[in-house]
């Protein structure tokens, strides 16, 4: 039985991969752990707590109804950032804007972050798996100075660490910094994310599709195709055709297709005509986490890695997963 490794222990091993780095990183990616381990103890008690349940009574700015555990878990990662000192800056999901944190202390952080606190807060209420997703980037702006819109607004390709935590049966952290992908399990007994995925490698194919169906009629050209003559026949020499798999959390979907291989696909639809998932705090980060595991994202036509943010809240339609499997999608685009 080999011993335990804790987040902890695993980020201040491989803090060694950072030669320059004075652990500002190591404490930063523990203090998502600790964040995360809070809003998880929120999530599982949720039913129990009618203060938690339920809507927040407004939407945000990407006109979605507020739930209020989507403002509790922003305002949990918020202040870990705001008091650990290593981040002078935010953008997230729930705010209209950037955040430039105040403190003389806060604007020495040399590193920004990007996420989504709840991903899949329709699932809430029906105790259906969901999501947290970050993405950090080191600061452009000079140290000491509040944190700029440009900070923000970098390519996928600078992320220097990725990563999301999955409330599902159990609580999941997998992140990477650029040098392969772990997974963490939350051990309730001792409070403590373990190792338990090490080197995690999406499969370069697979035979679960992940979309909602309900847009294959006002999705763009092609996709109909994909879905209804290539994953809904049966293959040559297969017993079956391909397993449609939609949680409706990216996180839980893309979480399942890293460990089974298999695509998720939203793709622009004629209510979502630049499609519906956030490039900045959604798209990268698990992008770079299935690039960083052997898999691919795309928009359909371009890497999502490399596109050039232009808006913080900007949307794209997204296609990642096995490699051979999003190339095989993106070969029925018109
Ligand atoms: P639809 C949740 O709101 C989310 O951003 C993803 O987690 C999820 O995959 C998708 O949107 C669900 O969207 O339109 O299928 O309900």
């Amino acid at each position: 039985m080999s011993r335990v490794v804790t987040l902890h222990e695993f980020i201040m091993d491989r803090q060694a991969d950072f030669p320059y780095a004075s652990g500002e990183l190591s404490r930063l990616l523990s203090d998502i752990a600790i964040a995360a381990k809070m809003v998880s103890m929120d999530v599982r008690r949720a039913g129990l707590m009618e203060n938690i349940l339920g809507a927040e009574g407004n939407t945000n700015v990407q006109g979605e109804e507020q739930q209020k555990l989507d403002v509790i878990a922003d305002k949990q990662f918020i202040n870990m950032f705001r008091a650990g000192g290593e981040v002078c800056g935010i953008a997230s999901e729930e705010n209209d804007d950037f955040m430039a944190f105040e403190s003389e202390f806060s604007r020495k952080g040399k590193y920004v972050v990007l996420f989504d606190p709840l991903d899949g807060s329709s699932n809430i209420d029906v105790n259906v798996s969901i999501g947290t997703i970050f993405s950090v980037f080191r600061r452009k702006s000079e140290i000491g100075s509040p944190a700029t819109l440009e900070d923000m607004m970098q390519s996928g390709e600078e992320q220097i660490a990725a990563g999301y935590v999955l409330y599902g049966s159990s609580t999941m952290l997998v992140y990477t910094t650029g040098k392969g992908v772990n997974g963490f399990t939350l051990d309730p007994m001792i409070g403590e994310f373990c190792l338990s995925h090490p080197d995690m490698k999406m499969p370069e194919n697979g035979r679960i599709y992940a979309m909602n169906e309900g847009n294959i009629n006002i999705c763009e050209g092609g996709i109909k195709e994909y879905i209804e003559n290539y994953c809904q026949k049966t293959l040559p020499g297969a017993e079956r055709p391909y397993s449609g798999r939609y949680i409706g959390s990216l996180v839980a979907d893309f979480h399942r297709n890293l460990i089974k291989g298999g695509i998720y696909i939203y793709p622009d639809t004629t209510t979502d005509p630049e499609g519906k998932l956030r490039l900045l705090y959604e798209c990268n980060p698990l992008a770079f986490i299935a690039e960083q595991a052997g898999g691919l994202a795309t928009t359909g036509r371009e890497r999502v890695l490399s596109i050039q943010p232009e808006r913080l809240h900007q949307r794209i339609p997204f296609f990642i997963g096995s490699k051979q499997m999003v190339e095989e999608a993106m070969s029925f685009l018109k």
